[in-house]
């Protein structure tokens, strides 16, 4: 365990954290302050790393793959693995008297871990995460415009609305490449393949009419997850990740009950797995957002307890990745981030945007900003802003629309600010219908693709977040 001692007053210095997947909250903060740990340890396994948790002491910072300290003169120190396929680096910053003790731990196999001091923090955060996206074999096509049915349809989505709105979005001409449908489509959780009643169709029937309207058809899966009620459940619970007794591990608590996920140590589940990615790509759709994926490098009992669970990740992912096709477009979510690259063609970097500003009291009296809001979104994709070499940052949807919203035009038009800064993906979710004239111009403005944008001032706070971004210079 490299441990290094820093000379800097803690008081002066400030400490950039990256999070460990998707939802996980990531920041620029002085280093005295208090990084949060949700206060409902259910939440610890649905948006944070269950085996390195914030501490809640003050003046400790924990972060993943990446940790920086600046000093108030943009010098200081980074620390960034230069390889995350089946290692975890877990990184600490612990302010101790007049200095700094920052650890690095490694889980899984030795790797290469840069450690330096330099006179411009941002720029070497900039080429370290370059160097791992490189050595990683970064995948970074061209960013697209995608519609998405999650954040107004919510689980109540139809065949009929997503079509209803691809024919509107062609007669309105709205530059959108991908239409994809989110989750309500599958009969359960894990059962895939068949259809849910609500739903008034199957999904085998979109890709061809989606395509007949000139847009790539896209598709939501969370494919290492399986509720209890699930015939993958019922046929396979041998395939589960276990806990210590020897029984299902529940990872999670959603879609009204707990949830289960694949053991992808197991080979008949990474041949499940490839067939999945195969069959929905069989089906037309070539763009897939996977979900959930978090589940396959929890912690647990495996069936090969030989391979760590970086590797164990990497591995379901893998066989995705083979069964959808090289050729195929796939978004991580709630998604490990650097044991991701390679392997996915975007990632969200930020838990979702919800048509509110805030969840204060989720944010502030839970300590947990992995929930849904647009000022969560935000600030952790901010946060982020060096990991467009690692694959398309996703920072997730705009929000146009005023009806079914409690955003207010200065928080609409401080979003699209925002992702315009993000750069990356840009993805509506808007019912097209509800959009009048200013709406559709706003969300015509929020397909505008752009360059990430590089923070310049590191003093200047927005909404609590503490980094500025400017446009321009990078
Ligand atoms: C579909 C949604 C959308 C969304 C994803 C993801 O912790 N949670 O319980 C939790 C639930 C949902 C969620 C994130 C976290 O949203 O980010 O875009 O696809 O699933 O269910």
């Amino acid at each position: 365990m490299p441990e290094w001692t820093l000379p800097s007053s803690p008081t002066d210095l400030r400490v950039l954290v990256s999070g460990y997947q998707s939802w996980s909250e990531a920041e620029l903060r002085p280093l005295l302050d208090r990084q949060s740990v949700p206060l409902m340890p259910w939440r610890w396994q649905q948006g944070h790393d269950p085996a390195f948790l914030p501490s809640g002491e003050a003046g400790v910072w924990r972060s993943h793959t990446l940790l920086a300290l600046i000093r108030p003169d943009g010098g200081g120190w980074v620390g960034c693995a230069l390889d995350a396929a089946s290692t975890f680096t877990h990184w600490e910053a612990r302010a101790d008297g007049n200095g700094v003790r920052v650890t690095c731990t490694l889980e899984g196999p030795p790797v290469e871990v840069a450690w330096e001091e330099t006179p411009d923090v941002i720029g070497a955060v900039e080429r370290l995460s370059a160097d791992l996206g490189r050595r990683m074999n970064a995948r970074t096509p061209a960013p697209l415009r995608v519609w998405c049915s999650w954040y107004s349809y919510y689980r109540n989505v139809t065949l009929d609305a997503v079509l209803d709105n691809a024919r509107l979005a062609r007669e309105l001409d709205l530059p959108f490449d991908v239409f994809q449908l989110d989750d309500g489509f599958q009969a359960d959780l894990g059962d895939w393949l068949e259809p849910r009643l609500s739903f008034g169709g199957h999904v085998q029937d979109l890709p061809a009419r989606l395509a007949e309207l000139g847009f790539t058809p896209g598709l939501w899966l969370a494919p290492f997850l399986a509720a209890p009620t699930s015939r993958l459940f019922r046929d396979h619970p041998d395939w589960m990740l276990r806990g210590e007794d020897g029984s299902p591990l529940p990872v999670g608590h959603n879609w009204g009950g707990p949830y289960f996920t694949l053991d992808t140590t197991r080979p008949e589940v990474l041949d499940w797995l490839r067939d999945l990615a195969r069959t929905v790509r069989g089906w037309g759709f070539p763009y897939l957002k996977l979900d959930f994926l978090y589940g396959a490098a929890l912690p647990g009992v495996r069936h090969d307890p030989s391979v760590g669970r970086a590797q164990a990740y990497r591995n379901g992912l893998t066989a995705l990745r083979e069964g959808a096709g090289e050729d195929a477009f796939l978004l991580g979510c709630g998604a490990p981030l650097a044991a991701s690259i390679g392997l996915v063609d975007a990632m969200r970097t930020g838990p979702d945007v919800a048509p509110l500003w805030d969840d204060e009291s989720r944010r502030l009296w839970l300590g947990d900003a992995s929930g849904p809001s647009t000022r969560n979104a935000v600030h952790t994709s901010l946060a982020r802003w060096y990991q467009h070499a690692w694959y398309q940052p996703d920072p997730d949807v705009m929000i146009a629309r005023r009806e079914l919203s409690l955003l207010g035009h200065t928080e609409r038009h401080t979003l699209l600010g925002l992702l315009d800064t993000v750069g990356g993906l840009r993805a509506s979710s808007d019912p097209i219908e509800l959009l009048d004239g200013p709406g559709l111009e706003l969300l015509r403005a929020s397909l505008r693709l752009s360059t990430p944008e590089r923070p310049r001032t590191l003093t200047q706070s927005f909404g609590g977040t503490v980094t500025h971004f400017t446009r321009g210079t990078f």
